[in-house]
């Protein structure tokens, strides 16, 4: 099977810091989906993870042997991780055939707790891109408690724009875990993805001038550059916002299909 034998179907990554979020996301979004009658399948990504709140239908794990892997290189988790999901891009094609031999419609994949280990390594942009010629889409969630500080917020943009500028696929901005956070900071957090004014001002509040002029110039470069960070509210315990996410996500991937060679 080669990559591009494959055309129907799309391909959503879930990305974000740890703990945002992500595999809860991937597996509430995955059951939402499937009542819809799309045949969605769950990949786990990530070697390390002991326990998943879904039935992966694609396991790293299978794959990737992780405590052997400490046990061989000598290593602590974090080493033995940093291996493990280079190690992941050796077994693309063995991944690709389970996906093909079951001709989903949606296929979701959770990736590594650690951020960095996915999509800041040369293996987590490869296997996106090559793993199969479908349109594909990421979606990074921003942790809502987390993001209640305008400080935690802003570093959350940049860091979703740093996995935009190595994975370079449409990308739509979840705000997750939002059952946790009261009306009025939702609305803050909203107001701060729209209005550049109202962020800066907060920014400024924070008290740490230094950090609020660099902040200031970088806002307005993301702006500029038109980067539109505009994360939909989402809740994975009231399986909140997922008509939102899948609407976006649909709209990205069929414009996707559109301009595809
Ligand atoms: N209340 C609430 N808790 C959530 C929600 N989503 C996730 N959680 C909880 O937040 C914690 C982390 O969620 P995970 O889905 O494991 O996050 P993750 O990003 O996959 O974590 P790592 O893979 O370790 O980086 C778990 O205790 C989840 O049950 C949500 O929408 N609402
Ligand atoms: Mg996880």
């Amino acid at each position: 099977m080669t990559k591009n034998e494959v055309l129907y179907m799309y391909i959503v990554l879930f990305v974000g810091m740890a703990g945002s979020g992500k595999s809860r996301l991937t597996a509430s979004f995955g059951d939402w989906l499937k009542l819809t009658r799309q045949n969605v399948i769950f990949v786990n990504l990530d070697p390390g993870v002991t326990s998943l709140p879904y039935n992966p239908d694609i396991d790293a794990r299978n794959y990737i042997d992780f405590s052997a892997l400490m046990d061989k290189y000598k290593l602590g988790p974090n080493g033995a991780l940093l291996i493990a999901s280079d190690l992941i891009a050796d077994y693309l094609e063995e991944i690709r055939e389970e996906i093909t031999k079951v001709k989903p419609d949606i296929v979701l994949i959770d990736t590594p707790g650690q951020i960095e280990l996915f999509a800041f390594r040369e293996s987590g942009p490869y296997i996106m891109n090559s793993i199969l010629d479908c349109p594909k889409a990421t979606v990074f969630l921003f942790d809502a408690p987390f993001c209640r500080n305008p400080l935690n917020y802003i570093s959350n943009v940049y860091l979703s724009i740093a996995v935009y500028t190595r994975l370079i696929q449409p990308q739509v901005y979840a705000l997750s875990k939002i059952d946790l956070i009261r009306k009025e900071e939702l609305n803050r957090i909203l107001s701060w993805t729209k209005d550049i004014d109202f962020l800066q001002n907060s920014l400024w509040n924070e008290g740490k001038e230094i950090s609020s002029l660099i902040n200031d110039n970088l806002i307005r470069i993301i702006s500029e550059v038109g980067l539109d960070v505009r994360p939909i509210p989402v809740s994975s315990i009231e399986d909140h916002g997922f008509p939102e996410l899948n609407a976006e996500l649909t709209r990205l991937v069929s414009k996707g299909e559109e301009e595809r060679p």
